[in-house]
């Protein structure tokens, strides 16, 4: 009974259950092995290094993309000379898109993959260690907390996270 007591009288002891934590804003981030990474069956080897580097795997599939939808997806680089080529890429093979999960996770992911021509990217990146060329570059990352929300939304619903 006395220990009962004991905790009733805490000051801040509370009957309601513990709020729901909000999710911290930036903590997650997109990403997308690229056709050059999965046909070389390189899909394995970086996944261990994005786990080893902290990510948390949220949402994963295996899946290609029609010309159509890789147009859509990258849509931000319409007016780029290298749009169509980046399309045509895109779509030409399989790709596993990913929401991972991290503190600080767009950033570090960023420097996890490295530059995006794997000539300049740092040793021991994934792109500088995987890559082939700046269009067959392995690995997509997103740039910013809303692109990595819009880019996971645009493959994953609510019930395929976890
Ligand atoms: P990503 O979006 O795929 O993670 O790559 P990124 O941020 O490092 O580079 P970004 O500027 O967003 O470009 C998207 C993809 O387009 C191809 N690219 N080609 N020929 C070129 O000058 C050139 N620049 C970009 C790359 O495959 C790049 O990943
Ligand atoms: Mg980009």
């Amino acid at each position: 009974m006395f220990p009962v007591l004991l905790i009733l009288l805490r000051p801040n002891y509370s009957t309601k259950k513990p709020q729901k934590t909000t999710k911290m804003a930036g903590n997650r981030t997109f990403t997308m092995l690229k056709p050059d990474a999965t046909i070389a069956n390189n899909s394995g080897a970086i996944i261990k290094m994005i786990e080893e580097a902290g990510f948390r795997i949220i949402a994963m599939k295996k899946t290609r993309l029609s010309s159509e939808l890789a147009g859509k997806f990258y849509e931000i680089h319409k007016e780029r000379s290298f749009y169509g080529e980046l399309v045509n890429y895109m779509s030409s093979g399989a790709i596993v898109p990913m929401i991972l999960e991290k503190a600080n996770a767009v950033e570090d992911f960023r420097k996890l993959i490295g530059a995006t021509d794997p000539k300049k990217a740092e040793p021991g990146t994934i792109r500088a260690l995987f890559a082939k060329s700046i269009d067959a570059n392995a690995i997509h990352g997103s740039d910013s907390d809303a692109n990595a929300e819009i880019e996971g939304s645009f493959f994953f619903s609510q019930f395929e996270r976890f």
